[in-house]
């Protein structure tokens, strides 16, 4: 059996990774499923250096794979915000139904051709080795005008898709990985990690 090592403490990212990384032969387990404890500094500027930062700094508590998450929510009318803040936007431990209607009352007035937003994901891997892969993804959607839906997580009741035209919130896991950011990423480094996986 071939473990993997997610660094994450995010819940809804987890059950969204599993379904996508897991197959007969490849469990993946949390860091906390795992027993390592890590006070992640998430200092960087980019998606990509805060996954290789989260991945690196479990990597070096264990000689397995590891792989982390970076994701967040650009908004073009705030200026990509929030962006690599997005899990702080308004506070850390601040109710999403909070910061959900925080950005909702930020657009208020705005039309929908001016809502467009995307979410962006990109998973980081550190190898038993040290070496370094990373894969990103996005999907491009739109701030609706009220929250709904109770799926998934995070900003999910206010990111539209125009290929349901609901919010992911609305969609069943099985339908947000098939179009999300994170199942893209994460298909992209599964194909990259195969010879690893078999080996
Ligand atoms: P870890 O660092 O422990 O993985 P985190 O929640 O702090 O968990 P990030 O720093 O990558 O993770 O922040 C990502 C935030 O972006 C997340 O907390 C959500 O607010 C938002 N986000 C990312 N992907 C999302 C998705 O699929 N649906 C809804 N919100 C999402």
């Amino acid at each position: 059996m071939k473990r993997i090592i997610f660094a994450t403490g995010n819940e809804g990212k987890l059950k969204e990774i599993k379904v996508i990384l897991e197959e007969p032969g490849v469990e993946v387990i949390s860091m906390k499923e795992a027993g390592i404890e890590a006070d992640i500094e998430e200092n960087g500027t980019t998606f990509e250096e805060n996954a290789v930062i989260k991945a690196r700094a479990v990597a070096a508590k264990t000689g397995k794979i590891v792989l982390a998450d970076d994701s967040g929510l650009e908004i073009d009318y705030l200026g990509g915000e929030p962006g690599v803040y997005s899990a702080r936007y308004a506070g850390e431990d601040t109710p999403y139904t909070v910061k959900n209607q925080l950005l909702l009352d930020r657009l208020a007035g705005v039309e929908k051709e001016r809502r467009t937003a995307r979410f962006v994901c990109v998973i980081a891997a550190v190898l038993p080795d040290g070496e370094v892969i990373t894969t990103r993804g996005t999907i491009e959607g739109y701030i609706g005008f009220a929250p709904a839906g109770e799926n998934g997580f995070g900003y999910d009741p206010i990111f539209y898709v125009p290929e349901y035209e609901c919010s992911t919130a609305q969609l069943s896991m099985e339908q947000k990985n098939a179009l999300s950011h994170r199942g893209k990423a994460l298909r992209a480094m599964k194909e990259k990690l195969q010879e690893y996986l078999e080996a």
